[in-house]
């Protein structure tokens, strides 16, 4: 039995690589930390498989990572934990570079010390790409980070290189473009806007606050993106991927297509702009190239913008229809 282990398995991502690969036959242990309440909401459906094992430390803690690692001896180590909110990388830049960035050679030198025969996997981000360098963007792309996010992800990229290089690690880093679902964070502009919309057409609400609307991501289906994390490690060589659909649309569009999803009519009467949601740096447009993933992983997104909208707005009515506030 093949065993993993991931960093932020009580994440959107976490969340559903564990089910992925429990359904792929692994023994799986996913590291949570400390809390005075349990956030296993996204895990509940697996908590009680016998193959899953919930181990606890943080990305601070090195000893944790050591220990854990020199314990479980996993074959496949995914490093998906991260301060992952852009907007609060400017209010807690400090915390972010600890977890974001230096949380990544910690979790390398625990594979190093503890683990050495393991795959790593490094969840890097398209937020490197900041203020594009080139259209679309793919693996040779230069990075012009525009967040302390993205500057901590530059150092967790950069750092996975490096001890590819150095030690002869199997360590590589998906270059993942946004990717969503319903289990997506409530803070994060698609989610943020299902949600709204869902409970608008309830009457539980009455309008959205958003910030800059003409921003513009290449959105996919985050079930889609972990399938590419797999398979990055199952290759012969340790090379990155880029992972992305290749279309890219607005934060208006999503407002748009989400109200049009609900049948609530013109989206422009439920929109208020808050410039407390306007970001300090922008990123203003980014679009992938995944033909490399492509054609060496097979890999290929299931899911477009309209489907992911709609399924995320559905999810939404659901959840909203079942709880009272
Ligand atoms: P997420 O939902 O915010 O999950 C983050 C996970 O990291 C949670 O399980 C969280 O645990 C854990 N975590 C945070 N700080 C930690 C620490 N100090 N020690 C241990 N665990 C810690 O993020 P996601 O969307 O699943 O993203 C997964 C990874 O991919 C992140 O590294 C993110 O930066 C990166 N990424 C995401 C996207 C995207 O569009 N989703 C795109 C590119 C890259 P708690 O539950 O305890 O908070
Ligand atoms: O913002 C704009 C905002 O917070 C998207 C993370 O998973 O993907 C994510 O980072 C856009 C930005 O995601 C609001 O200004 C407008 O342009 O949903 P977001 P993000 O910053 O792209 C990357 C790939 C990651 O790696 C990150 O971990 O939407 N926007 N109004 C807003 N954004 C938010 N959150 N809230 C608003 O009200």
């Amino acid at each position: 039995m093949k065993k993993a282990f991931i960093t932020g398995i009580t994440g959107q991502d976490g969340s559903y690589l564990a089910e992925l690969l429990l359904d792929e036959g692994y023994q799986v242990y996913g590291l949570t930390r400390r809390t005075s309440t349990q956030n296993f909401a996204r895990i509940q459906n697996i908590i009680h498989n016998p193959n899953l094992e919930l181990i606890s430390g943080d990305l601070i803690d090195q000893h944790s990572l050591s220990f854990a690692l020199k314990e479980i001896q996993p074959d496949e180590v995914y490093n998906l934990a991260a301060q992952s909110f852009v907007q609060a990388s400017w209010e807690q830049p400090i915390l972010t570079g600890e977890f974001t960035a230096i949380g990544v050679a910690r979790v390398l030198e625990a594979v190093r010390f503890s683990a050495p025969k393991a795959k790593f996997y490094q969840a890097s981000s398209s937020e490197m790409f900041g203020k594009v360098r080139e259209v679309p963007q793919n693996e040779d792309t230069p990075f012009y980070p525009r967040s302390p996010y993205g500057v901590a992800k530059v150092y967790g990229h950069w750092i996975t290189v490096n001890y590819r290089e150095s030690y002869d690690m199997f360590a590589v880093s998906g270059i993942l473009f946004n990717h969503e679902s319903p289990k997506r964070g409530l803070e994060f502009v698609t989610r943020k806007i299902t949600n709204a919309v869902a409970r608008i057409k309830l009457g539980k609400q009455e309008y959205i606050e958003l910030g800059n609307l003409d921003a513009k991501r290449d959105w996919g289906y985050a079930k889609d993106y972990v399938k590419a994390m797999h398979l990055m490690l199952q290759q012969d060589s340790a090379e990155d991927f880029v992972i992305a659909t290749g279309e890219t649309h607005s934060v208006q569009d999503f407002l748009e297509l989400a109200c049009k999803a609900a049948d609530l009519g013109d989206w422009q009467q439920y929109y208020k702009h808050n410039p407390k949601y306007d970001r300090p740096a922008e990123v203003d447009v980014l679009i992938g190239d995944a033909s490399k993933a492509k054609k060496m992983l097979n890999w290929q997104p299931s899911v477009n913008f309209e489907e992911l909208v709609k399924l995320m707005v559905e999810a939404d009515i659901k959840i909203e229809e079942k709880t009272v506030h």
